[in-house]
């Protein structure tokens, strides 16, 4: 009988996109090993030390944030390999549907955003009917006014909209004021427009 030398391979999968409070499940599928592998762990820290076990892991982030994970495969004799993925955990601020009323008219939206700390802001549109809308997004830190964004959003050629939207990041740095605006929807009455805000610190 010879004696298994030889570690695994652990692949930890692809890097994966979250929300808080939503399920993400961990692939090692693709691990292997020429005698077997006996277990798979998964570790990280989101502020706690988690330990998860199984070839494949669920898991409910609930707090927003960016978090590597490590899978570690052991083989029947003992040898072990690892193998790292990262999840991005984003926190949903707020939703909105945004309709237009019959006989046209203007439909506008105006949100204040103020992290706590520095990170990547974003604002997913997805349009039913709607064929564009202005965005604005103003920085009124201590009464200053400052523009940061400013555009004309195409919802009718936008990339993959609008089966996943419209997305515009911007980085947003902590303890200041964000003030964004949406106006000058056009489209036939009873078009929908669904927002959704999301901030990934860091
Ligand atoms: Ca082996």
């Amino acid at each position: 009988m010879t004696v298994d030398t030889v570690p695994p391979v652990a692949d930890a999968g692809p890097d994966l996109t979250t929300y808080v409070g939503v399920a993400v499940t961990f692939d090692g599928t693709a691990s292997y090993d020429a005698s077997g592998i006996l277990d798979h762990v998964w570790t990280f820290n989101d502020g706690q030390d988690r330990v998860l076990s199984g070839v494949t892991a669920s898991y409910v982030f609930e707090t927003a944030g960016t978090f590597v994970v490590t899978l570690t495969v052991t083989d029947g004799a003992g040898n072990v390999a690892t193998d790292t993925l990262t999840v991005a955990a984003w926190a949903i601020l707020q939703e909105a549907v945004l309709t237009k009323a019959s006989g046209g008219g203007r439909v506008d939206l105006e949100w204040t955003f103020a992290p706590a700390s520095g990170g990547t802001w974003r604002l997913t549109l997805v349009s039913a009917g709607f064929r564009a809308v202005t965005l604005e997004v103003l920085d009124v830190t201590a009464g200053d006014v400052s523009k940061v964004f400013r555009d004309r959003i195409d919802l009718v050629s936008c990339t993959r909209c609008p089966e996943e939207g419209a997305r515009i990041t911007f980085l947003a740095e902590g303890a200041h004021v964000y003030q964004i605006v949406l106006k000058g929807f056009s489209g036939p009455a009873g078009s929908e427009l669904i927002l959704q805000e999301a901030f990934l610190p860091g």
